[in-house]
Order: structure tokens, then C-alpha cells, then sequence
């Protein structure tokens, strides 16, 4: 197995100058702690911002650099201009409050856009420099959304994953961002994306098919030719370290002289960086609120609020932060007393053995985020408490709240509902605060951070799409010419081309996609030649196919080949069908029709299709899904299938499909070189029933079992204008 590359914006690393001397010492965060085994075993890289080095000298540079080489850790320097308009700018002053949906947050206008996306370049470049064949790449966040892309122009056989540690918020949301696409497609250059939960992947999801009018199947999506996968992976900590810490010698003395400095008071914790979206005003409001309600509590309890300065480069924090000193000083007056006070607030970062401690020592944790991607301290302290009591209320906004089963949940914006829960988790009989804690110290400890890097990178270097399934061979020049010398040399050529989105784009209405005339003089001109015959092989009805293309000397093969005409001759079943099942299916497709405004029923004489092409994109795709589940079911005794085209469900006689015609077709030409075209799901039986040696071509991006792949109809008829000229 290859090294493993990671790319984040930061490098596990803090640099401190002391009399003049640099040194570097790894950090231990979350990220650096799971990715440390995959990261040293593959022999792999860290590539990422060292930090601020603008005022270190030449030698403290080389010192840098010979340090980070013994970490395997490489520089992607940037400037403080940089680091103000990508990190600052951008990145923590517009996606962070946009991600986290605090829209009031998000600056009126921002100029900044190019530097992020140069910045990316910077990184992707980096990336793709260290980069050998067999590596796998791992980037990391909000930061570097568009590295996934641009790193697979530079290597298109890149396994490339990304993750996102914030959360991807809901359509409505994102759609505001003014670089939505762009953000999206650079997303779509990895193989698998991965989010904390099931609900930012469905977001993702939704906006892909929203903004980028692409249709995911579940957990994947088809673009640029390539199969991108998606998914939950929840983060989770070190919780053997944590387990461990926690019982040592010296935390164990830290939450002895801890509860015994506080010995008459419950305690409460907050533990967050200073950060407007971790929910701290409303917090100290529902402290304020708990000794307003119940004066008995007053004197009794004590929040000891940990801040970690965070981004104090950021307008939004410098406001914030004076909010949060105001709130405190509000409270401390009010109830505070000559000995004491309720909140304790920590405008500083704690050790890890203090941190420890603290989350020992508390009776309840108040993890209270409006939105956090997931939350590693409610994990942390759940892993801290070996002695399996203590009390986590949790923001239900918090990715970690759809694992930690134990946790009282609250609303975050609600102030009384925070402080009830407070008050619910103080008066918590001692059995069930043990049986909520044992509940999640198991999840917590299964499910940890070692256990989540693998996961995903087992996912990441596992197969997009397994089978023959995959994108065909792209039509570039030199492939076109190879095919057209076989068509040169062939004695006769038997053309087999579905319509709709192969010959002519998809338009609003089915109705709409009659031929121009370019197209009737490219198929006359195809026909024309005395070694070819041309067969337009589609889902349309007869009457349809008449009045377009009946005047033209080819065959037509209407309802996927129920009905065929041969040149010059009439209209014949293929086979005699039954039509009883349509009534019932016009019922329920009416009812589907109802259900969805825009789309319409297209009734042909043995078969029935419902489109949907206009039809907001979410909500028909869904409503496909139940319909083909529903069909499915409603007619399982009746010799019917089901089948699903582009923004269409067709009902239509088991055993009939394009296949049937085609093999038919070439039944009757032996020898002749079968050149067969088609855009959707009906064309793959057409492709299936070709001969050896046939040539088939898939227009569009799916994965296709055609062995030859063009972009659009426009690359299409642009083919078959040389196809005519070399017949
Ligand atoms: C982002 C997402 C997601 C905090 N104060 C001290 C201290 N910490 C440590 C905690 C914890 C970490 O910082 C904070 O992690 P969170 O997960 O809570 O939040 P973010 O920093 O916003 O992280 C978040 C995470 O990425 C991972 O994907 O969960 O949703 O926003 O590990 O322990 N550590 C020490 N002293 C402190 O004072 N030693």
C-alpha cells in the first residue's frame, strides 16, 4: 500500500522562538492523534501551514524545515496578506459562520475569493510535487475545499479523499455562498467526501443535485466521467489515552484539590475555544436564568467556563469576546457574593492535565454549541470520566448528538431550556447518571479516532466502481480517427442511435425535441450512403417518430423497439402485448402527477412514461424513487418492467427493450459493423446485445457499459458529420 499524504491547513506543529532559538514541538490535537499511525507507517507526508513565520531569519527557516523533515511534515508557506484574505477572510470570515448558519455573521461583500482559490492552487501544486504513484491523498477541511480539483487535473489517477469537520449545512443555506459551484466541483475532484453525520452528507447531496443539477444515488454521484462517493464518518477521540490519563496519579490529585476548593458546590463546565458558534452568551444566560428561577441554587452552584482565544484576527471575535466579559461581570454581580462567585471564567488555554481534571471533577459538562460539525470535548469528558458519573447536556446541533444516546439534549437557542436541563441533570438520581455514562463511555470507546481513520481510508482506497461499469474510453482525436478508419474500411455499417439525448439535447418538454433541420440533413446524408443503414432505435411513440423522422430513408423503432418500421415499410408489433395493467398504472401515475407540479404522463399505445424534467430536481427524484418502489410492488404479478430513463419512469411490457431490436438488427447484417449510441439506463440493452467487435458510445458521464464515451450531443453529431464523410 502506498504512503499516505495529508493536506490541511495547519501542520501538527506549534513554533516558539526562545533567545532567538526555533523550536518545533508536535501538537496533539484530535487529527494528529488518529492520523498519527496511518501517517508514520506509510512512511507518508504532512503537508500544511507551518504558522506565522514572516519574522523568523534564514537559519531559523533552515532550522524549521530540517525539524519539520524529521516529522514528515512539509511547509506550504504563505504571507500575512495570505493568511488575512484565505484564512481570515474567507475561510473563518465567511464559510465558518456560513457552515455553522449564523447568516447575520457572514460580511457584506468579499473580495478575497481569488486568494483562496490561490491559495489552494499553492497547496494542490505542493501536493502534487510530493506526490508517487500509489499514494493516497487525505485532505483535510473547509480551508481547502477546492485542493480535491485542482489536485486531480494535475494527477487524474490520484485517490484522492477529503473530509469536512465542520458541518455541511442544508441547501437553503449553502446556495448563499457566491461561489457555490465552485466550491461544490472542487469537493467533486476527490473520490470520497466524507462529513461527521448522515444529515451533512444529505445536505451535500441535495445541493449537488440543486445547484449543480447532477442526480446522487444514494451515497454516490456521477461527474466529469468519474464516480465520487460520499458519507458519514464520525469523528472520535483517543479514548484509551484520555481513559488512561484520567486515571493517573497526578489528575487524580488535581480533581481531589479541585472538589475540595469547591466542597458545597455543584459544579458545571464549559470547555470550548472562545467562538461565537459555541453557544457561550446563551450559556452564562441560562446560568443567569437557573439562579433567577431557583433561588436555592444560588451560592450552591458554580460554571467554570474555559475560553480558549480563537481567531482574534477575525472583526467578529473582537465584539464577541467583549460580549462574553460583559455577560460574566452581569452574573458575578448579581449573584456573586464576597466569598464567591457562580461563574468562573477562564479567558486562557488549561494543560491537557488540568483539562482532565476538570472533566473529572464536574457534575454536569454543558457542551451547548448553535451548530458544532461535531464536538470532540462532550466525547473527551465522557472518556474522562472512569469513575462512569457525571451528567452531559448536549446542543442537539452538535454532530456528537446523534451518538451520545446518554446526554440530555437541548435546544441551544433556548435559554430556559438549558437551564432546566441544567437543573434536570443536578436533581439526576446517581443509577441513571451511571447507566447514561456506561451507555456512552461504550460507543464512545468502540467508535474511536483510530477506528475512524480507518474506516475511511478503507473506504477511500477501496474501488469506486467495481464491474465493468465504469466511464468509457473518451472520444478524444486520435480515438475518433482509429474508429472512422474502421468505418473506412468496413463493407457495411449498421448505425444504431436512440434519440433524445443523443441526437438532440433534453428541453422542457418531451414535445419540444423535434429535429432541426441540421439533424434531418445529417441523417439524410448518413442514409445516403449505399453502405449504411441507419436505425433510430427510442422510447417515443409511433405517431412521434412518424412525424419527425417518417420521411427519411431509415428504420424507426418506436416504445424501445415494441414497434418497429423498416425503410419504406409499415408499422408492425414486434410481438402481440397485453395493455389491461394500463389503467391502473394511469391512476397512479396521476396521483404522482398531482403530487408533483411540473410533471406530466406521456401515453404511448403499450406503454406509459412519467417525466419530470421540470420539476423542482430534489423533490421529483425523491418522488421517482417512491414511484418506481411503489410500481414495483403494484404490479408484480403483472408482465410489466419498470424502468428509469433521464427524468422519466416508464411502465412497459416485460421483455421488451432496445436490446431485442438490436440483436435482431444485427441477426440481419452479419457481418456489417454495428455502430450503436445512447445516453440512458433503456440504451444499456442496447449496448449489452451488440456483437463482438461492435463499436457502442455512451453520450454523457454515467458510468455506461458502452466502450466509448462522448460529452453531449453536440460532440455526438459533430462524430457522426465525420462517420458520414468517411462513409
Ligand atoms: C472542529 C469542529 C469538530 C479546548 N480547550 C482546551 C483544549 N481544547 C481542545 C479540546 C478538543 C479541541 O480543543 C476542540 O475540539 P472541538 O471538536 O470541540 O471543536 P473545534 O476546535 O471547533 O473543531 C468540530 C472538530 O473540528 C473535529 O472534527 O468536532 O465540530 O468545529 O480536543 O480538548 N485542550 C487543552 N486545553 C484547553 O484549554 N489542552
Amino acid at each position: 500500500m502506498g504512503r499516505l499524504l495529508i493536506v490541511s491547513n495547519r501542520l501538527p506543529v506549534s513554533t516558539k522562538v526562545e533567545h532567538g532559538k526555533l523550536s518545533v514541538v508536535p501538537s496533539a490535537g484530535g487529527l494528529a492523534t488518529g492520523l498519527k499511525g496511518p501517517h508514520e507507517e506509510s512512511g507518508g507526508l504532512w503537508i500544511g501551514w507551518p504558522g506565522d513565520t514572516s519574522r523568523l531569519d534564514k537559519g531559523q527557516i533552515e532550522g524549521l524545515e530540517r525539524e519539520l523533515l524529521d516529522l514528515r511534515a512539509v511547509p506550504c508557506y504563505l504571507s500575512p496578506g495570505e493568511v488575512r484574505a484565505y484564512y481570515d477572510g474567507v475561510s473563518n470570515g465567511f464559510l465558518w459562520p456560513l457552515f455553522h448558519y449564523l447568516l447575520d455573521k457572514i460580511p457584506y461583500s468579499t473580495s478575497e475569493w481569488d486568494a483562496y482559490r490561490q491559495v489552494n492552487e499553492r497547496f494542490a501544486t505542493l501536493t502534487a510535487n510530493h506526490y508517487r504513484p500509489g499514494d493516497t491523498v487525505w485532505v483535510h477541511d473547509y480551508q481547502l475545499a477546492l485542493v480535491p480539483s485542482l489536485l486531480r487535473e494535475m494527477i487524474p489517477e490520484a485517490r484522492i479523499g477529503f473530509f469536512l469537520h465542520i458541518p455541511f449545512p442544508a441547501t437553503e443555506v449553502f446556495r448563499i455562498f457566491p461561489w457555490r459551484e465552485e466550491l461544490l466541483l472542487g469537493l467533486l475532484g476527490a473520490d470520497l467526501v466524507g462529513f461527521h453525520t448522515l444529515s451533512y452528507a444529505r445536505h451535500f447531496g441535495n445541493s449537488l443535485i440543486h445547484i449543480l443539477g447532477l442526480t446522487p444515488d444514494v451515497d454516490r454521484v456521477r461527474s466529469g466521467g468519474r464516480t465520487v462517493r460520499f458519507g458519514a464518518y464520525p469523528m472520535g477521540i483517543d479514548f484509551i489515552t484520555f481513559d488512561r490519563l484520567a486515571r493517573t496519579e497526578s489528575v487524580r490529585a488535581e480533581v481531589a484539590r479541585l472538589r475540595y476548593e469547591n466542597q458545597d458546590l455543584r459544579l458545571l463546565l464549559g470547555v470550548d475555544r472562545l467562538d461565537y458558534t459555541k453557544g457561550i452568551p446563551r450559556r452564562l444566560l441560562s446560568i443567569e436564568r437557573l439562579l433567577q428561577k431557583h433561588p436555592e441554587l444560588r451560592g450552591r452552584v458554580r460554571l467554570i467556563q474555559v475560553a480558549v482565544p480563537s481567531r482574534e484576527h477575525v472583526d467578529e471575535y473582537e465584539s464577541f469576546t467583549s460580549e462574553v466579559n460583559g455577560l460574566v461581570g452581569r452574573i458575578n454581580g448579581a449573584f456573586g457574593t464576597a466569598t464567591s462567585t457562580p461563574v468562573h471564567y477562564l479567558h486562557q488555554s488549561v494543560s491537557q492535565k488540568d483539562l482532565l481534571a476538570l472533566y473529572a471533577a464536574t457534575d454536569v459538562m454543558l457542551v451547548t454549541p448553535l451548530r458544532d460539525g461535531m464536538n470532540l470535548v462532550a466525547k473527551e469528558f465522557v472518556a474522562a470520566r472512569t469513575d462512569e458519573d457525571g451528567v452531559l447536556v448536549l446542543s442537539e446541533f452538535a454532530g456528537a448528538a446523534a451518538e451520545m444516546a446518554g446526554a440530555l439534549l437541548v435546544n441551544p437557542y433556548n435559554v430556559d431550556a438549558i437551564a432546566d436541563a441544567t437543573r434536570v441533570a443536578l436533581l439526576l438520581p446517581e443509577q441513571e447518571r451511571r447507566a447514561r455514562m456506561r451507555a456512552m463511555r461504550q460507543r464512545i470507546e468502540q467508535f474511536d479516532v483510530h477506528r475512524w481513520a480507518r474506516t475511511f481510508l478503507g473506504d477511500l482506497r477501496q474501488e469506486n466502481d467495481p464491474g465493468s461499469r465504469e466511464a468509457g474510453v473518451r472520444m478524444d482525436r486520435e480515438v475518433r480517427s482509429q474508429l472512422l478508419e474502421r468505418v473506412a474500411r468496413a463493407h457495411e455499417v449498421l448505425l444504431l442511435l436512440d434519440y433524445d439525448g443523443t441526437l438532440t439535447p433534453y428541453t422542457r418538454r418531451p414535445d419540444l425535441a423535434s429535429p432541426d433541420k441540421d439533424l434531418l440533413d445529417l441523417l439524410a446524408s448518413l442514409s445516403g450512403s449505399a453502405r449504411a443503414r441507419v436505425h433510430i432505435i427510442s422510447g417515443r411513440s409511433r405517431g412521434t417518430l412518424e412525424s419527425w423522422l417518417g420521411q427519411l430513408p431509415i428504420g424507426l423503432h418506436a416504445e424501445h423497439g415494441l414497434w418497429s418500421r423498416p425503410v419504406g415499410g409499415e408499422w408492425a408489433l414486434c410481438r402481440p402485448v397485453d395493455a389491461s395493467w394500463k389503467q391502473k398504472v394511469l391512476e397512479i401515475l396521476g396521483l404522482c402527477v398531482e403530487r408533483t407540479p411540473g410533471s406530466m404522463i406521456e401515453e404511448k399505445s403499450f406503454s406509459l412514461a412519467w417525466h419530470y424534467r421540470m420539476c423542482d430536481p430534489e423533490f421529483a427524484e425523491w418522488q421517482a424513487r417512491e414511484l418506481k418502489l411503489h410500481l414495483t410492488h403494484a404490479l408484480s404479478n403483472v408482465p410489466v418492467a419498470v424502468l428509469s430513463g433521464d427524468k422519466v419512469v416508464e411502465v412497459q411490457p416485460h421483455g421488451v427493450n432496445k436490446g431485442l431490436v438490436a440483436a435482431a438488427l444485427c441477426g440481419a447484417h452479419p457481418g456489417a459493423l454495428a455502430i450503436a449510441a445512447g445516453d440512458d439506463e433503456t440504451d444499456e440493452h442496447l449496448f449489452a446485445a451488440l456483437p463482438e467487435g461492435a463499436i457502442s458510445i455512451h453520450v454523457g458521464s454515467r458510468a455506461s457499459r458502452a466502450h466509448h464515451n462522448i460529452r453531449d450531443t453536440v460532440a455526438m453529431r459533430r462524430f457522426l458529420m465525420a462517420l458520414a464523410s468517411s462513409l
